[in-house]
């Protein structure tokens, strides 16, 4: 015999399959004019958990956080439905309709797509109700509502990709952004297993608070330079086309710890903000300059130091010859390089605002320092080779950089043997990353590898092993061989 235990179990796992279905109906319908629910959802959790559980997602989702944030997010909507289901029947249905009206609540809150995520709230919130007032029992039952939802968040993902294809296609007709040319080199071609000098944009990472890059129309996109200013200036991708200038290097995230992978060297094509600022004409009580985006991020960079070049500000529009991707910021993103990802300046900015010191950045109102983070010098071990042609030899090669200084040396060094130079590739720019190689002789057994890197200005990377939160990442990249 079943017993009223049993029969809200296979109800509770009924309604865990209502849950499928409403989020599959509320992304499809989302996803129709670009939005989406469970990016909703994922951007509220990134704008209020705190920095630890930040940091903590970071180390244990690497290169995957996305993914890993929509999961998690598909998974807790389909777990909160079962919870409702698990309730008597008479509240399930203003529960459903509650947790539809918090979600609709929480789309109008968001700075992109706001309008079809709240639709597909709503869509999602009567699927709730129809489905849980009385749950679906039964394999069949079951199954079949969790078929449809996965029909349908299929659907949604088709969606989106055509969406993005568009958008790929918009960015395409723009053209050309500066001329890649002959393909930069720095004498260390055929090394294996070392980095491209230019990291090719797909192989870049990502890193931002948003679980999807935002669309921006190109053609209707214009960049406002505005606030503490004489002239507001309103500027088109054309314009700042005219004014642009290629320059070579490397973006790294305050994330990156020894030996990782969040860092890029590219050939950026922007407007130095020295220039723009003098179109401009900053008020005298100007002191900041706010660069800010579609996704609702903000960082501000000291205005005397940009006008004097003593940071050297891009507006930067090209990478690598083409315009940005969209996850790498189209239509434009301010880049100062030397200043770790997270204080160099907004993708997908919108705007440019001149403003006094009252201002108060994304992540310094979540608890990271108001002062610019500067990249520390770093080296990382890219490959350990045995070599071809000795018996007995290691080919070690890797990157180094030191930006805007440049790398003035990098050292390996044997165990706790003493440090020793390595050959260096010849340098792209200052701020650009630097290729280097050499080749260790090691007897047999397992060997610990070390490297460090020193920049032009004197610093030596620090050995000191520190987490990225609050000052930026230190400490070597260690590396074991086995000869
Ligand atoms: N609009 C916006 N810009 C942003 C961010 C963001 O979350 N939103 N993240 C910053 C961080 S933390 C880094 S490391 C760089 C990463 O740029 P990338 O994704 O092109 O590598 O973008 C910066 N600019
Ligand atoms: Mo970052």
């Amino acid at each position: 015999m079943r017993t009223d235990e049993d029969r809200n179990k296979g109800g509770v796992l009924g309604a865990a399959a209502v849950g499928v279905a409403a989020l599959g109906l509320g992304e499809a319908v989302a996803a129709a004019r670009g939005g989406s629910l469970i990016d909703t959802i994922g951007r509220v959790l990134i704008d209020t958990v705190p920095i630890p559980v930040v940091e903590a997602t970071v180390v244990i989702s690497g290169r995957h956080d996305k993914a890993a944030t929509r999961t998690g997010v598909g998974a807790g909507v389909v777990a909160a439905t079962a919870g409702i289901g698990a309730l008597p029947q008479r509240i399930r249905v203003p529960a459903a309709a509650a947790a539809g009206i918090a979600a609709g609540a929480l789309a109008t809150r968001q700075p992109t797509r706001s309008a079809s995520t709240v639709l597909g709230a709503v869509a999602a919130s009567g699927v709730l109700a129809a489905g849980l007032r009385k749950r679906p029992r039964g394999l069949l039952g079951t199954l079949g509502w969790s078929l449809v939802g996965a029909g349908l968040l299929a659907a949604a993902q088709t969606l989106q990709k055509d969406h993005d294809r568009k958008q790929d296609n918009a960015i395409r007709r723009l053209g050309a952004m500066g001329a890649l040319g002959a393909v930069p080199e720095d004498g260390l071609e055929g090394e294996a297993g070392l980095s491209a000098l230019v990291t090719p944009a797909h192989k870049m990472y990502v890193a931002d608070i948003s679980l999807r890059a935002p669309r921006i129309d190109p053609n209707r996109w214009r960049l406002s330079v505005k606030g503490m200013v004489a002239h507001t200036l309103r500027l088109s991708m054309d314009e700042l086309v005219a004014d642009a200038v290629e320059f070579d290097a490397v973006m790294v995230c305050v994330h990156n710890r020894a030996g990782e992978g969040r860092a890029a060297n590219a050939r950026w094509f922007g407007v130095p903000l020295t220039d723009l600022l003098k179109h401009a004409i900053p008020d005298s009580g100007a002191t900041r300059l706010v660069t800010r985006a579609v996704d609702g991020y903000t960082i501000s960079l000291p205005l005397e130091a940009l006008r004097s070049g003593e940071l050297p500000g891009y507006l930067v529009i090209g990478m690598n010859g083409e315009p940005l991707t969209p996850a790498h910021g189209f239509p434009a993103r301010v880049f100062v390089p030397g200043l770790y990802g997270q204080y160099t300046g907004a993708k997908w900015l919108t705007e440019l605002e001149l403003t006094d010191d009252s201002h108060s950045d994304y992540w310094v109102k979540r608890g990271w320092t108001r002062e610019l983070l500067r990249v520390h010098p770093h080296a990382r071990i890219d490959s350990t080779v045995p070599g071809r042609e000795i018996a007995g030899t290691t080919s070690v090669a890797g990157v180094a950089w030191a930006p805007p200084h440049g790398v003035d040396a990098v050292e390996i060094r044997v165990g706790q043997e003493d440090w020793q130079p390595v050959e260096l590739g010849s340098e792209l720019s200052s701020s650009a990353w630097r290729r280097w190689r050499t080749t260790l002789k090691l007897p047999a057994g397992a060997h610990t590898l070390q490297v460090r890197a020193i920049s032009r200005s004197g610093q030596i990377q620090d050995g000191v092993d520190r987490p990225p939160f609050p000052v930026g990442p230190t400490g070597l990249h260690t590396v074991t061989v086995d000869v």
